[in-house]
């Protein structure tokens, strides 16, 4: 049976259907503005239609219209060609993905507060006010793509979201490192797991709630951060208001958002609540992190960093390019936090590789802009192909690494045209 409606980003689980019944209360105060815009709803709103059908432009509170995934819960995708605005996605336009149907439609700073417990000296309890106040706050560009993005193209299918390209998305996070959260409430001796909560709930105790850990050495490197800011303004309500936790390099599943509670474990984290850990999120243990399509893991591990990428964004499949006249192709490279190192173009489907000039550097977890002049001398069919390199000598493979959760898809991107 296909999953057409599952929230879960899980292969084949459907332990979470039965939270929807609480969201269709919720949904008239949430999607006041989600009913489909009637006239965009009859045809795809980004020229993709996977296997399960056309994927109509919705509109939600504090979002432009989005590319609907599904709605109990939201999730959406940002139309891909918002990505062609820059390399900063704007706020209205990001993406949102959520697992459980019992989502805060609104938080209110007055009682809102985050705790930090377990392991430590001192727990904290604090107001978002407070934890302004315990650092100087500290600014980071980082792209937080979902798992199972482009998931959707998989082949042989999988199970789970049938996402295409738009789950990801590039933001500049302000906050304070969870460093220095974790060292004001004094991390005890033998502490090893630092794990995380939101505001959501699940509807049925069977549910497990969406929790997620770090390793105590990676909490504790400096790099993840509570954020409160999003280029600039407060987190929009529908991308974790008031705190997300951001984990630069990461997938997005370790970006909790409504972020609520923080606990150190001197544990493994494991059991129930552990479920987005133990079982859900994980990807096979080895280096290409796939097996042969169609073929079960032996042996997973949660999933880690992002895999290099890179997309054309200037023209999409089924584009009209001229001839004899230079065309500026346009795109976006990224990847776990090595960098983007080089970044190659191919207009006659893989055969000739030209170097692209790349964009302002925005830090190693960012988008990076690229460009490249071409024309063709040739009127008839092309196909444009885009690879990058990351700065570990990490290459986007030819043919697509699979998995059974399709999670992690990376393989080089290829846009049919026509030059006319
Ligand atoms: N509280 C909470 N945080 C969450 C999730 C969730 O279901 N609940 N989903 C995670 C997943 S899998 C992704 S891909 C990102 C999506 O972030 P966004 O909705 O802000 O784009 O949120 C993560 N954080
Ligand atoms: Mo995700």
């Amino acid at each position: 049976m296909r999953h057409k409606n599952n929230p879960a980003d899980l292969a084949g689980h459907s332990l979470l259907l039965p939270a929807r019944r609480r969201f269709v209360r919720n949904a008239g105060l949430l999607a006041l503005g989600a009913s489909p815009l009637a006239a965009l709803a009859a045809k795809p709103a980004d020229g993709v239609t996977l296997a399960d059908g056309p994927r109509p432009l919705v509109r939600y509170p504090g979002k432009r219209p989005l590319v609907r995934v599904s709605t109990r819960p939201p999730h959406l995708e940002t139309p891909f060609a918002a990505f062609n605005e820059g390399p900063i996605t704007a706020n209205d336009a990001f993406f949102v993905r959520y697992h459980l149907a019992n989502i805060p439609l609104s938080v209110d700073l007055a009682t809102y507060r985050l705790t930090i417990g377990g392991h430590v000296n001192k727990p904290l309890r604090l107001s978002l006010d407070e934890l302004k106040r315990l650092a100087d706050p500290v600014e980071v560009v980082a792209v937080n793509q979902c798992s199972g993005n482009s998931r959707g193209f998989s082949e042989p299918r999988v199970f789970g979201a049938q996402l295409a390209n738009g789950a990801m998305g590039n933001a500049r996070w302000t906050g304070v490192p969870l460093r220095k959260v974790l060292e004001h409430a004094g991390v005890k001796a033998g502490a090893k797991v630092v794990t995380f909560n939101g505001l959501d709930t699940p509807v049925l105790p069977s549910t497990p709630d969406f929790r997620k850990s770090l390793d105590i050495a990676h909490a504790m490197n400096g790099e993840p951060m509570l954020a409160w800011g999003m280029n600039g303004a407060d987190l929009p309500l529908l991308n974790g208001y008031p705190l997300k936790l951001v984990v630069p390099g990461y997938f997005g599943t370790y970006w909790i958002k409504h972020l609520s509670e923080i606990e150190v474990l001197d544990r493994p984290f494991e059991g129930h609540d552990a479920f987005f850990m133990t079982k859900g999120y994980r990807v096979p243990d080895n280096d290409c992190q796939c097996v042969a399509p169609g073929t079960p893991a032996s042996k997973t591990r949660p999933i880690s960093t992002l895999a290099v990428r890179s997309f054309i964004i200037s023209v999409g499949a089924g584009g009209v390019l001229p001839a004899g006249r230079t065309v500026e192709l346009k795109g976006i490279a990224f990847d776990g936090g090595s960098g983007i190192r080089t970044v190659e173009v191919s207009v006659d489907g893989g055969h000739n590789w030209q170097a692209a000039t790349l964009g302002q550097d925005l830090g190693r977890f960012s988008f990076r802009a690229w460009q490249l002049p071409v024309k063709f001398a040739r009127k008839g069919p092309a196909v444009l192909m885009v690879r990058a390199t990351s700065g570990q000598d990490e290459v986007q493979p030819a043919m697509a690494n699979w998995n059974p959760a399709g999670y992690r898809r990376n393989v080089i991107e290829s846009t049919p045209v026509t030059i006319a």
